[in-house]
């Protein structure tokens, strides 16, 4: 019997690591440096993405990583070369996935659930890290922020979200280790499951949803457990 939710998952720090792009700089700085630029990198990134939709501008998320990388090298005092730039950004679209990524969609699918992507990449960069991951076959949707011009948690690529998979909100249940993304999912009416991967502290703007689990292969348990998620 299919699901009577669609589930969208998020992709950067739910389906593939992010912060794992650390050890490409590694054979060029020591590795706590390297640790130290991939964390930055990935605040400052969401930061510029936050303050565009914020002001009603929109640049995409690649212009957004490219910045940010910049900006955190410019912070550390850290220099690259202009080729060593580039083959950094062009590891941002082979980033690593979680090993939970593949069992849990795979169990999912399963199990009757239409599953989607939710994310702030652009269309260009999500086609490139699903096929590199090998994850590109479990979605029925690939979703893009840039198709509204507008980063979450706006409520726009949530409602655009629901309009592409032909549902309420409430039937959709965002899947994301973002804590911002579960209270913008939930701001804009759908329901959400957060994947808290490292026992970390939720944003103080909101509070834990309904399903959080710290492990995606804790996802098909958790939605069994959940009063209203009739499978
Ligand atoms: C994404 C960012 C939020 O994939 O991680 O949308």
């Amino acid at each position: 019997m299919p699901s009577n939710e669609a589930l969208v998952f998020d992709v950067y720090g739910t389906l593939v690591d992010p912060i794992g792009i650390a050890r490409h700089l590694e054979g060029r700085l020591p590795p706590a440096d390297a640790a130290d630029v991939a964390r930055i990198w990935r605040h400052k990134q969401l930061d510029i993405s936050f303050r565009l939709t914020a002001m009603g501008r929109y640049e995409d998320f690649a212009w957004c990583t490219r910045k940010a990388l910049d900006h955190a090298l410019a912070l550390l005092d850290k220099k690259l070369e202009p080729s060593e730039k580039e083959s950094l950004i062009a590891r941002y679209n082979d980033l690593e996935p979680f090993p939970d990524a593949v069992p849990a969609l795979s169990g999912l699918l399963d199990r009757g659930h239409v599953l989607a992507v939710l994310s702030n990449g652009t269309p260009a960069m999500l086609e490139a890290i699903l096929d590199a991951s090998r994850l590109r076959p479990y979605f029925t949707e690939i979703i893009s922020v840039d198709e509204v011009r507008a980063f979450k948690p706006s409520p726009l690529p949530y409602r655009h979200a629901a309009m592409r998979l032909n549902l309420p909100p409430s039937r959709l249940r965002l899947v994301s280790s973002n804590s911002f993304d579960i209270i913008g999912a939930e701001s804009a009416g759908l329901r959400a499951a957060w994947v808290d991967r490292s026992g970390g502290v939720f944003e103080p703007d909101g509070g834990p949803p309904d399903i959080v689990i710290r492990s995606l292969t804790d996802l098909p348990a958790a939605l069994d457990s959940t009063p209203g998620h009739d499978r």
